[in-house]
């Protein structure tokens, strides 16, 4: 069971994602528990403001501090048990880009909290004392944490034992290796004339994991030169 706490001021952006397809069943399941916050429950002014003007002057609005802080804090308290094993989790640009090698270090821990900005960013204490890693989804600018919050969720979710099925398993196997996936065919063998490679229909199963393979590193290498590097340096 994993616990993951996500912090933003647009809960409801995440309600369609997390309560369909395999996060919904990863949940009913009871194999992660999903909490969203709303960061102005945690203000204390009355207009609950979360964004302020940045000190130095300049364009744009920076996330205050304290109420990222009194999140964080109070959820920590809501999970006193789980604690020493508990991440906070910032999602920004400037963050480690996501990989599978990162998703499976990240799924071994028990307790997460996601922290979602907005705006120009925000203050720099939060980075300093509060945040324990930065992740980021991509080189490309987007308006919020939520979508790489929820990339992040998608990611880890289906490594917790017993979210997927054993054949869904499998197929992860094929990233694993740092190769992208084979070509897939499935019925009917010609269609519109586009035939399906022999080897696929011949029943030999030793040669059709050889073609495959081979058809993995050929694109591989076509498309992804990075990754075959990446292979060679991470072993
Ligand atoms: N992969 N963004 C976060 C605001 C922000 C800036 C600095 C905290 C610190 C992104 C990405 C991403 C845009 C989300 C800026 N929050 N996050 N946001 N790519 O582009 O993770």
């Amino acid at each position: 069971m994993m616990r993951i706490d996500i912090i933003t001021i647009f809960p409801k952006m995440f309600e369609p994602i997390l309560n369909e397809s395999i996060l919904k069943r990863a949940q009913h399941k009871g194999k992660v528990k999903i909490y969203v916050h709303d960061l102005r429950d945690y203000t204390l002014d009355k207009h609950r403001k979360v964004d302020d003007r940045p000190f130095g002057g300049g364009s744009g609005m920076v996330m205050n501090a304290e109420p990222i802080f009194r999140a964080v804090e109070s959820i920590k308290h809501q999970t006193p048990n789980t604690k020493h094993r508990t991440k906070v989790i910032l999602l920004c640009p400037q963050g480690e880009r996501l990989n599978q090698k990162i998703a499976r270090r990240l799924a071994r821990y028990k307790h997460l909290i996601l922290v979602c900005g907005h705006y120009e960013g925000i203050d720099e204490r939060v980075r300093q004392k509060l945040a324990d890693e930065e992740i980021s989804i991509g080189d490309y600018v987007l308006t919020g944490g939520e979508l790489p919050a929820m990339v992040l969720v998608d990611c880890l979710a289906r490594l917790i034992p017993g979210v997927l099925g054993d054949k869904n398993s499998l197929i992860s196997e094929s990233f694993e290796d740092n190769l992208l996936e084979y070509p897939h065919y499935t019925r009917p063998a010609d269609y519109r004339g586009m035939k399906v490679p022999a080897v696929l229909l011949s029943g030999d199963h030793r040669k059709i994991g050889a073609w495959r393979k081979k058809e993995a590193i050929k694109r591989t290498k076509k498309r992804r030169p990075d990754l075959i590097r990446c292979k060679i340096r991470e072993r």
